[in-house]
């Protein structure tokens, strides 16, 4: 019967469908602005709803009994997959690693935080064949514990198991890791529109990656496996591995010790020819429910399984923990070969017999085990060779410093300790973990406050100053992994203090008059009481943004929790806080050079970070414009007669139609407002200034807080807003 057939109903009014069902404004106008990643995630998207408390529903599970599952599950093998050698923890393993491993340094975002495994992209990496069979195994422990332990720490979870019943000891586990609904949309992956592509913008010519990414290819976790651009070559593998395990935060011995640590467990599947294998999860058929990677040799599992290509285990005991990785690798010469399926590996030369491994699925028949490419460059490259060797004499300090890694590997991108959960938190601190100093005095009270307000506001500096220095000490924090923000007052340390953005000679002049307040106060105390530089520095703020709204005619006040304490230097690692400066920082009109992507996104960039919606994007900017908060203490953008006032002139000057605007040069980096009848050039604004005029969007966002109903509204939103910027790292406070 075909008469049903054919056209699209008529009820089909909507584009359900992300590309093909009709024309949308992003294909139309790609280079829109993107206004969408401040609106992911949204309590519309997530079923358990915004009153749901992960925190909270984690600490009713026994920790314990979900291990004691997760144990036994790895060893019942399951028929859909059956188990390597009778054990899932390898394959567990992988999956756990594959999850954090997307980490990368420069703008923290991906790793393991928010169970993005299951999502697109990452859910379809070709790097992550066959963990979709790996996280269907666990359903069983997820439907058991439901809401109270989230995908993204079972995965976490699942390989620490892994290990420890393999007979190797962790060193800990946090909880705490929210799940994601949707696809992280904010997400740059590179602009490859195929995977595994060699490789358009990547790499340079010195084959450094371009920044943000980490992975050599589109679709890998890290490198190539079996060399670069699939070239044998284990010197040049040791470049890639040393740069993409960098922008993971990882250095060479954490990097030995992972690779290491990782390939004493479990084998590589690359059995039969990679043409039998079908696409991958979102690729996939209904049929498949989810699952990809079908592959149609014999049955397509067990012996015939194929994911990498690459074939055969590192070691002769792949399900325990032992030095079997490093015992291969020196105890013999490694000869160039390929694996069924036709990858480049290696093989060791005159193997013994009690070398050889049994064969995953089959204990009476054995194989030879293996080394790929980026295994054989841990003996190779001089670096990489020192330290395998020492930890080939030293397998305790092997073991340490693998546990270790893999703890850093697993909590990166979690923030400060105080967000980890359960029962296993290690008590030590880690550096990377950018502790500050618990709090160990008595904190101000009201009156306290009121007080230093009014001191701090006698003090001589401007609103404009403690505004910007406020935001300077606050607005490094990043969503993405937690760091940064005004708790520690590392403003006040290298790099930070240092930075351009931070406009340092300014903070030279604001930081030693608080601290001279801070002195004070806390000799005029007799008792413990006493106030960080920390907490002075969003005070100070605080007291100079309800200073400007009051002199505007709409007093608010804006709440204030002490608690913030002061790091130290040393407690402070400054090479991984370079990765927290600035590029541009659209709300101080700041760009440090010109870069490729206009201003205006890198704004969207950092709004993304400080979990802004557009609108709380729109209600800061326009305020520290009239704040007069540009870096460079220009008047850029600063659309007011009355600056250190909170008004909404921005606004109404983006917005009024008696201006002309005209480009200064063909980027339209800035533009002249001038006036239509007398031809005056009354201000200049950027690009972040005049997108508010040119965007729709925020054009829409603009006209609410320029109308004249609008000036009451914009002061509260900005108080508002900024009081969730100033407290964006306080986890206590949630
Ligand atoms: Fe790995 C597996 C590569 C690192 C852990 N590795 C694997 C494979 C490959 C690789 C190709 C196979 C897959 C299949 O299945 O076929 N890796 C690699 C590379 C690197 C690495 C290239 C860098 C250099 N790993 C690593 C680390 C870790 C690992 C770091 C941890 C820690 N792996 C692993 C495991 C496994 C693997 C456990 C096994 C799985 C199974 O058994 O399933």
């Amino acid at each position: 019967d075909t008469k049903n057939q054919g056209k699209c109903p008529a009820m089909h009014g909507s584009r359900t469908e992300v590309h093909g069902d009709g024309t949308g404004v992003h294909d139309w106008w790609p280079n829109k602005l993107n206004l969408g990643i401040l609106h992911q995630q949204s309590a519309v998207s997530n079923p358990l709803g915004e009153s749901f408390d992960y925190r909270e529903a984690f600490k009713t599970i026994d920790l314990k009994e979900v291990k004691q599952d997760i144990f036994a599950l790895m060893k019942e093998s399951k028929d859909f997959w059956p188990a390597d050698y009778g054990h899932y923890g390898p394959l567990f393993i992988r999956m756990t690693w594959h999850d954090a491993g997307t980490y990368r340094t420069s703008d923290g975002r991906g790793g393991a935080g928010s169970g993005s495994q299951r999502m697109a992209p990452i859910n379809s990496w070709p790097d992550n064949g066959n963990l979709d069979k790996a996280r269907r195994l666990l359903w069983p422990i997820k439907q058991k514990y439901g809401n109270a332990i989230s995908w993204a720490d079972l995965f976490v979870l699942a390989g620490n198991c892994a290990m420890e019943d393999m007979g190797f000891q962790t060193f800990g586990f946090g909880g705490g890791r929210e799940d994601i609904w949707e696809p992280e949309d904010d997400i740059y992956w590179g602009s490859e529109n195929e995977m595994l592509a060699d490789d358009g913008e990547r790499h340079d010519e010195n084959r450094e990656i371009s920044k943000p990414l980490a992975a050599s290819h589109m679709g890998l976790i890290y490198v190539n496996p079996e060399g670069p651009n699939g070239e044998p070559d284990p010197v040049g593998a040791s470049h890639e591995i040393r740069q993409s395990f960098a922008r993971m935060a990882m250095n060479d011995y954490e990097t030995v010790a992972l690779i290491a640590g990782g390939h004493t467990f479990g084998k590589n599947h690359g059995a039969v020819d990679p043409s039998y294998q079908g696409p991958e999860p979102e690729g996939a058929p209904l049929s498949e429910q989810g699952l990809g990677w079908r592959n149609s040799y014999g049955d397509g599992k067990g012996d015939n399984t194929l994911t990498s290509g690459l074939d055969g285990a590192w070691t002769p005991k792949p399900t325990q923990w032992d030095m079997g990785y490093f015992d291969m690798l020196f105890g013999y010469e490694w000869e160039l070969t390929k694996s069924p399926a036709g990858a480049w590996q290696w093989e060791p030369k005159d193997v013994r017999e009690n070398d050889l491994v049994a064969k995953a699925h089959d204990a009476s028949k054995t194989e030879k085990t293996v080394m790929l490419t980026t295994d054989i460059s841990m003996k190779v490259d001089p670096s990489y060779r020192e330290i395998s060797m020492h930890f080939y004499e030293n397998p305790e300090e092997f073991a340490d410093a693998f546990a270790r890694a893999w703890f850093k590997l697993l909590h990166r991108d979690m923030g400060p300790k105080s967000r980890y959960l359960g029962p296993e938190v290690p008590a030590e601190d880690l550096i990377w973990q950018d502790p500050v100093p618990a709090v160990d005095h008595e904190l101000i009270d009201n009156e306290n406050i009121a007080a230093l307000k009014d001191q701090i506001l006698a003090s001589g500096l401007s609103v404009s100053e403690l505004v910007f220095t406020a935001w300077a000490s606050a607005s490094t924090f990043r969503n993405a992994d937690k760091r940064g923000g005004a708790n520690g007052a590392r403003i006040r340390l290298a790099p930070q203090k240092d930075w351009e953005a931070n406009n340092p000679e300014l903070l030279d002049k604001v930081l030693p008059t608080l601290e001279s307040v801070q002195k004070a106060f806390n000799e005029s105390q007799t008792g413990n009481k006493r106030v960080s530089l920390a907490d002075l520095i969003v005070l100070g703020g605080n007291a100079a943004v309800e200073h400007a709204a009051a002199r505007a005619g709409e007093p608010i006040e804006i709440p204030f929790h002490p608690g913030r304490t002061d790091a130290s230097d040393e407690w402070t690692d400054a090479d991984s806080f370079a990765w927290l400066e600035p590029e541009a920082d659209g709300f101080r009109n700041y760009v440090k050079m010109r870069y490729t992507v206009p201003p205006e996104q890198m704004l969207v960039d950092r709004a993304q970070q400080l979990r802004l919606s557009a609108p709380e994007m729109t209600a800061l900017v326009g305020g520290m414009r009239v704040l007069d908060t540009n870096t460079d203490g220009s008047g850029t953008g600063v659309f007011t007669d009355r600056p250190g006032t909170l008004t909404n002139d921005f606004f109404r000057n983006v917005l009024d139609m008696d201006n002309y605007w005209k480009p200064t040069t063909d980027e339209e980096e800035f533009l002249e407002v001038k006036d239509r009848t007398s031809d005056r050039l009354k201000w200049v604004g950027s690009r972040v200034d005049m997108i508010f005029g040119s965007n729709a969007e925020l054009r829409a966002i603009s006209e609410v807080y320029a109308q004249t109903d609008g000036q009451a509204k914009f002061v509260r939103d900005f108080g508002r807003a900024w009081n969730k910027v100033m407290n964006l790292d306080r986890f206590d406070l949630a």
